[in-house]
This record gives structure tokens, sequence and C-alpha cells, in this order.
């Protein structure tokens, strides 16, 4: 028993300093510091541009089009945060509200009253269906280890996934 317990406690541990290392992925930006645009497009399952560099303390403005025919993420995260995300995503699949090439809005509003994970709303995020277009503004101020991915069950595992150069 003391064994278990003590395994138990350094996981609590472990998951806590990643916790805060993780945390380290910038800030939603404002309009109005903006740097720079960069349009991007996701495609089944890849997105173009496929890597991006960017320079500490930049505050990007993103413009996403999914011009795929699933849907698909734009994800500002690290790996440790993509993991912890994707069972979120797969628990939307398994209550018919994400479907393969669309959304259910309505049934996505009813379960996030119950449920806040299902709404989807991350500043750091935007979920699109086939021809959608979306912006995310991101402050890259202490980032590191940057993953811009897609969490949409299976498409992280194939790949989906864009590198972040900071410098
Ligand atoms: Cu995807």
């Amino acid at each position: 028993m003391r064994t278990i317990n003590i395994i138990i406690l350094s996981l609590f541990i472990h998951s806590f300093s990643y916790a805060d290392k993780n945390m380290k992925i910038g800030h939603m930006g404002k309009p109005e510091d903006v740097d720079r645009t960069i349009v991007v497009k996701m495609y089944d399952n890849y997105y173009e541009p496929k890597s991006f560099n960017i320079k500490k303390g930049e505050t990007i403005k993103f413009e996403v089009e999914n011009v795929g025919e699933l849907v698909h993420e734009f994800n500002i995260a690290n790996a440790m945060m993509h993991k912890k995300h994707q069972p979120e995503m797969l628990k939307m699949v398994e209550n018919e509200i994400l479907l393969a090439d669309s959304i259910d809005k309505e049934k996505m509003k009813k379960m996030a009253k119950m449920d806040k994970s299902m709404g989807h709303s991350h500043s750091n995020s935007v979920l699109l269906v086939p021809s959608e277009k979306g912006s995310i503004i991101w402050k890259f101020d202490n980032a590191v280890n940057i993953e811009i991915a897609c969490n949409v069950p299976g498409h992280y595992d194939v790949g989906m996934i864009a590198k972040v150069t900071l410098d």
C-alpha cells in the first residue's frame, strides 16, 4: 500500500512540474499589437506552410482556412498539452458533436453546459469545418517547444503537426 501511495504521489509531482513547464506557450494577443499576419491552409492532413519561423515576443495573426474535406484544428500548444487535449476531442466524437466533415454546434452548446471541455472554446485554437475560416492572434512571449497541431482523433498520429521555430 505504501508503495502505491508513493507511486501516486510521484505521479502527481511529475504532472505538476510538467504543467508548469508546459504552460509556456505564450498568450492571446491584441489586434493592435500584431506584427505579422500568416495565412495558413489546412489540408487532409497537413498544414501549408508546414513550419513556422517566429521571433520570441512577436505577435502573430494566423488567418486559417480549412481547404480540406475533413474537420481540422489549428491548435497552438506543446506536445504535452496536445496529448491532454486529445481525449476531449475523442469525447466530442463519441458524443457525435464532432463528425468527420461537420460539427453539431447546437449539440456542442448543450453539452458545454454540462461539461465545459465539450464547448471547445480555447483561445489558443480554432476548430474549422471544410471551407470555414478563422483566426487567432497569438503573442509568443515566454514560448518554448511550441507545436501547432490538429487533435481531431487520428490526425495528430498521422502527422498533422507543424513545427514552430522560435528565435
Ligand atoms: Cu486534422
